[in-house]
């Protein structure tokens, strides 16, 4: 065995990460990470504090780079591996969680349904638009309430003639007021149906949700729905019940497993050369044991969560990914990640609570992580479910 480093390694470095990838997914990662550096963190810290994302600028050049639905085949999309996604959500969300969100939510989200369930025209229509950022897409799930039930939605879909008319409210919708298209998803006589909906429809209303302490870089919107009236067509044809939704969620769910790993690492990169500048009692900080040890716990974790979604993204190349291995990843992975944000808090003290540092900015904008794409608890209940046969739902 080698002798041990006496180098400063970094953390993802610790456990030769990059040595279970190939040479296009590094490369992938790297125009990813370079992209961010460039074009999207030098701004980060106004946006944050502005409450305000050019997001249709911003997704032209997202487009540019490919990242847009690029792990789908055809219509303009990259047609990566998942592993690639993972990688590239990883190198977004270290910038900032708002930006992986709009991607998330224009690539696995809406982008995915119409791809997955979409007819040939919905596809032909929508996805090369997307992949180029030209279109922005949101998805209408949740409503104020029902959230993390959302087999409860009140919005519905009336059939007169051959129109649909649809009729009710979404809350919390990323990209809402910015969007070209929304996906809804709303009751009908035959179960949830998912609707493409492009925005200036008559009574289709988006209003931003304002006053938020988390993914202040991120649109959020309440979507109102007045007799929005509906050709034929606008129905997906291939998503009948609410395994339709929860069929994209998978998809958001598994670039969030990866994704909050990069606010994590972002933090702690943070902290270890803020520590190693910081002089305390007459020595760095960086050379006390108990920063030590937080360090070390902090890179354990973050490996681990590592192995575990590099592990998840083969599954998912592979095609045998189950939705239950996806909650155990994005559980594990945002609690790993939020832990991570709030110590390395602790560690460049006062400095630390200011926007001249990503820290605290990432530790609030998990909180979101935590909660949206199924809450921790409910991916404990997935898991608890897998386990005991037991659904403890209800
Ligand atoms: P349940 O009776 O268990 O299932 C209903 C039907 O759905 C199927 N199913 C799934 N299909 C695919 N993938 C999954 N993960 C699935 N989970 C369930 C199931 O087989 C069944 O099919 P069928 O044919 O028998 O009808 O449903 P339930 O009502 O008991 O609810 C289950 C529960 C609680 C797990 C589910 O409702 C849930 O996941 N709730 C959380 C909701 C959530 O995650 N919302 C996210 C909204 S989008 C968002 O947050 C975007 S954030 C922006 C960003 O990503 O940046
Ligand atoms: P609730 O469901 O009311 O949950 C409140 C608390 O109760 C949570 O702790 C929850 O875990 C707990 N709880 C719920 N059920 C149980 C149970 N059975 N047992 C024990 N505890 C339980 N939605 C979209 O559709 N599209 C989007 O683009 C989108 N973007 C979002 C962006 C942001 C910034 C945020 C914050 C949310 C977004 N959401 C979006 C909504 C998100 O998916 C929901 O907030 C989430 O599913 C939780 O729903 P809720 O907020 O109604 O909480």
């Amino acid at each position: 065995m080698p002798e041990p480093s006496r180098d400063r390694v970094a953390p993802l470095d610790l456990l030769a990460v990059d040595s279970l990838l190939t040479e296009e997914q590094l490369a992938i990662q790297d125009t990813v990470r370079r992209f961010c550096a460039d074009r999207v963190r030098p701004h980060l810290a106004d946006w944050f504090e502005a409450g305000e994302l050019p997001a249709r600028e911003l997704a032209r050049e997202l487009g540019g780079l490919g990242v847009l639905g690029m792990h789908l085949e055809g219509y303009g999309c990259a047609g990566t591996d998942a592993v690639s996604y993972g990688l590239a959500c990883l190198e977004l969300e270290a910038a900032d969680s708002g930006i992986r969100s709009l991607v998330s939510v224009q690539g696995s989200l809406a982008m995915y349904a119409l791809h997955a369930y979409g007819s040939e025209e919905h596809k032909q229509q929508w996805l090369p638009a997307m992949a180029a950022g030209e279109a922005i897409g949101c998805f209408g799930l949740t409503e104020p309430d029902f959230g993390s039930d959302p087999g409860g939605m009140r919005t519905a879909a009336r059939r007169d003639g051959s129109d649909w008319v649809l009729r009710g409210t979404k809350m919390w919708i990323t990209n809402g007021s910015v969007a070209d298209l929304a996906v809804v998803w709303a009751r009908t006589e035959d179960g949830v149906r998912g609707f493409v909906v492009p925005t200036g429809t008559p009574g289709f209303a988006a209003n931003p949700v304002g006053r938020k302490l988390s993914l202040r870089a991120s649109v959020t919107s309440e979507l109102v729905l007045d007799d929005v009236r509906l050709p034929a067509d606008a129905v997906l044809p291939g998503a009948r019940g609410l395994g339709g939704p929860l069929g994209c969620l998978n998809e958001a769910r598994f670039g969030i497993v990866f994704g909050a790993l990069g606010a994590a690492r972002d933090s702690l990169e943070s902290a270890i050369s803020y520590t190693g500048d910081r002089v305390v009692f007459d020595k760095p900080l960086s050379a006390y044991q108990l920063t030590q040890a937080k360090l070390a716990d902090m890179a354990v974790d973050l490996g681990t969560g590592m192995l575990l979604a590099l592990h998840l993204g083969r599954l998912k190349d592979d095609g045998t990914l189950r939705p239950e291995q996806v909650s155990v990843g994005k559980l594990n992975n945002v609690r790993t990640a939020l832990r991570i944000a709030r110590e390395c808090r602790t560690l460049l003290g006062a400095n630390g609570i200011t926007l001249e540092y990503p820290v605290m900015r990432h530790a609030a904008n998990l909180e979101s992580v935590l909660t949206y794409e199924g809450t921790s608890e409910v991916h404990a209940l997935v898991v608890g479910q897998a386990l005991t046969g037991e659904s403890a739902f209800r």
